[in-house]
């Protein structure tokens, strides 16, 4: 009765999506869904067909979510959230102590933060065109800047900045990644104490840090990184120079009016005497000769740091100001490096600075005067090529590959302008919905933009989507830029944080690893101490602590059974067998909050107190076979001076001869079948097939574990232990439904890529 009710309901309610189910023609799904010959563009421009790829992939800032989102581009998506400043259960990462390594390197003051608002991915760059080696990304609220390689898309390091309290222009580059640029945002003091704010304009600073890159071992060295102090004028974004301005970087500035707030102390508000000047301060940095002079010893240590201090900076000619309209907030460098677009949020036009101006009045020492910190600051006439009406709100700004070409979000306006920033004229523009902050084209930042979509990252959603609740996705924005004009192809939502920035490289350059070597720790890139070979598990008990050395292979782990005492340690290094692609196992147990994930090859380890005792099941959280359910086991954490009865287990079913031998019948018809399946693909080019060699390993894999538990079964057969026997011939089945199956894929791979019988 009741499910006929549901039936009909559903039956209304989905009326329309029947008609769509039952349309077999283009016509006819189009006028059942109700689109239009635009929309039917937009499709075909952005649908990948099962087992298609992307051409571009695409890194975004998980804003408060402290992740980094990647999609790929024009399918728009989503293939993985890396955890970079937030645990990330799935990948363990937060979980295990070796992520939780890279996470404490994060702490600030000592004190642990879970969350990061991230802004700006930077790649890494080769001669200023990404090279799909490293990812780099900032924590606004935390000033701290993450390394993520590439290789496997995990977070290998985290930097916390010694000095700042905030810090927002980061991540950008040198155009060979010597360093990764990151800005200060609200001033405080350098030293971590309280200075009253009546003390600002002395004691509290701004900063430009420069961390040191180490390519040979993918990491930042802060040893050799250093900041270049800056008045406390609220820095904001950055980007390093390129071509003939390699060795400058830019950072914006808003409230130079060093305003200090107060409203509840009757002051007008931070945002009133923050805008009240027309003009702010682009900072001009000449970051290859502030390097040199800390190399030199020029620099003052600073809670551990290198410092640059305003007056030396000023001294050694690496420091200057240029007046830009007030409350700038996007500043890029053209892809010729030869020119800086400047946009402000309370200006319609953006500000087109031309490099050799700048260097003209520096070489001439043509100033108009300077800032109270006694900065030389250059005319804005003297620095300008010209300023462009562009809109109401320009933010930032990309690059098309066409020369001259550029693309600046409209926030007010909720428009993309195109426009030509070598004349000076609006070429389009195109409507989005709504407020967009930034947009990216396609390796947009680089010295090689390639244009062809046009990513706009808004900032609200409002009647996009299914409303979902008063907190709402954000909206990611996919435009056809290859046109006369711009066409919007995709909304895609994004459930997770507000993104600032989001880069994308060409998906060719990306080489990302299917495994890692045998026992390996991912996050030092070293071969983990507690790498445990198949057969050489142990479980080593000494006073106070339980150290277990296990695996994991499909489908099961080893051990099965830990025991400890209360109030024991226990840590839990499990390797992960596998060769196999995306034969990742987890690991998790009752009560301990315990989550790993052991791709293939990794060694990862859990550790915590047994402080109760009790019983605590385990078991693998990837569905990584037939019998994944079956991966299991117990933790049994004893009262302090328990003493076993001495009672022996007793299993739950019996075996018999007639067990034994109906399941080895079973097993040698199944080996039949292998054979078939071998026979078959090594009658193949099979060796032509890189992801077939794969899967042919691993099943060898799987046949020499049959022949194991086969010698295994057969010894307690003949000792007339048919409890055993049959238990071991039913392991040895296991590992040769493993092997089918494998083998199977195999053969299904090489008839749908054309093998040599195909054709
Ligand atoms: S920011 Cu948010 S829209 Cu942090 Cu680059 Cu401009
Ligand atoms: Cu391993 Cu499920």
């Amino acid at each position: 009765m009741k499910l006929k009710k549901l039936a009909l309901a559903c039956g209304v309610a989905t009326a329309m999506m029947s008609n769509t189910f039952a349309a077999s023609t283009l016509e006819e799904v189009m006028k059942a869904r109700g689109l239009t010959q635009k929309d039917i563009l937009a499709a075909a421009k952005t649908y990948t067909p099962t087992g298609g790829r992307d051409e571009y992939l695409a890194f975004s800032s998980g804003g408060q979510s402290g992740q980094v989102i990647v999609y790929g581009i024009p399918s728009m998506r989503i293939l993985k959230y890396i955890g970079v400043f937030t645990p990330e259960p799935w990948q363990g990462y937060g979980f295990d102590e070796e992520s939780k390594a890279v996470l404490a390197q994060g702490r600030i003051q000592g004190k642990d933060i879970t969350f990061g608002d991230t802004h700006h991915p930077a790649a890494s760059e080769t001669a200023g065109d990404y090279d799909g080696k490293y990812l780099f990304i900032n924590d606004k609220a935390n000033p701290r800047i993450a390394v993520i390689d590439l290789h496997d898309f995990e977070t290998k390091q985290i930097v916390a900045n010694p000095l700042y309290k905030s810090s927002h222009g980061g991540a950008f580059v040198t155009e060979n990644t010597e360093y990764v640029i990151e800005a200060a945002q609200y001033p405080a003091p350098f030293k971590n104490e309280y200075v009253p704010l009546e003390k600002f304009n002395e004691e509290y600073r701004g900063g430009v840090t420069y961390w040191k890159f180490n390519r040979e071992i993918g990491r930042l060295d802060p040893e050799k990184s250093f900041t270049i102090e800056l008045p406390p004028y609220s820095q904001d974004l950055s980007d390093a120079g390129k071509g003939p301005s390699k060795d400058w970087s830019f950072t914006n500035s808003f409230c130079t009016e060093r305003y200090v707030g107060g409203i509840e102390r009757g002051r007008p508000p931070f945002e009133a005497g923050c805008s009240a000047k027309d003009t702010d301060f682009l900072h001009m940095i000449n970051w290859k000769k502030a390097a040199e002079l800390v190399a030199a010893g020029k620099a003052d240590k600073i809670n551990g740091m290198d410092v640059l201090s305003i007056e030396t900076a000023v001294a050694e000619g690496v420091l200057f100001l240029v007046p830009e309209p007030k409350s700038p907030h996007g500043v890029d460098v053209t892809p010729d490096g030869t020119k800086i677009v400047v946009s402000g949020k309370l200006d319609t036009h953006v500000s087109v600075y031309s490099f050799e101006k700048l260097m003209a009045a520096v070489d001439a020492k043509k100033f108009e005067g300077k800032d109270p910190y006694g900065i030389p600051i250059i005319s804005m006439q003297d620095a300008l090529h010209h300023q462009v009406e562009l809109g109401l709100g320009p933010l930032h700004s990309q690059f098309d590959s066409k020369p001259c070409v550029a693309y600046t979000s409209l926030y007010v306006d909720s428009m993309i302008a195109r426009w030509d920033y070598c004349e000076g004229k609006v070429l389009d523009k195109v409507s989005i919905h709504y407020n967009v902050g930034h947009l990216m084209t396609m390796e947009g930042d680089t010295v090689n933009p390639d244009g062809k979509y046009l990513v706009s990252l808004n900032k609200l959603a409002i009647d996009r989507f299914n409303p979902v609740g008063p907190l709402h996705p954000q909206n990611h924005q996919l435009i056809d830029i290859s046109g006369d004009k711009m066409e919007l192809l995709y909304d895609m939502p994004i459930p997770l944080g507000e993104p600032h920035y989001v880069m994308a490289m060409k998906a060719d350059k990306l080489k990302p690893a299917i495994r890692y070597k045998s026992g390996w720790d991912s996050r030092t890139d070293k071969r983990s101490p507690y790498k445990t070979r198949a057969g050489r598990e142990k479980t080593v008990v000494t006073e106070g602590k339980v150290e277990v050395f296990g695996t994991t292979i499909r489908s099961h782990i080893t051990p099965e059974i830990i025991e400890a005492t209360v109030g024991d340690e226990v840590t839990i290094h499990l390797t992960n067998l596998e060769r196999a692609q995306d034969e990742t196992h987890g690991f998790s147990m009752y009560g301990q909050n315990v989550q790993l994930s052991i791709e293939p090859g990794k060694t990862v380890t859990a550790k915590f107190i047994a402080d109760k005792a009790g019983v605590y099941p385990y078991y693998c959280t990837e569905f990584c076979s037939a019998l994944h359910l079956e991966m299991e086991g117990y933790l049994l954490v004893k009262p302090k001076g328990y003493k076993d009865s001495g009672e022996k287990a007793e299993a739950g079913a019996v075996y018999t001869q007639a067990d034994y031998d109906k399941q080895v019948k079973t097993n040698v018809e199944t080996q039949a079948v292998i054979d078939s399946v071998v026979g078959f693909i090594t009658s193949q080019n099979y060796q032509d097939f890189p992801p077939v060699v794969a899967l042919v390993e691993d099943a060898t894999d799987q046949l020499n574990f049959a022949q194991e538990a086969k010698a295994k079964s057969e010894a307690a057969a003949a000792k007339q232990d048919w409890q055993n026997g049959a238990l071991w011939a039913n392991q040895w089945w296991q590992y040769q439904v493993k092997a089918a199956d494998i083998g199977l894929r195999a053969k299904t791979y090489l008839q749908q890529h054309d093998s040599k019988t195909i054709k």
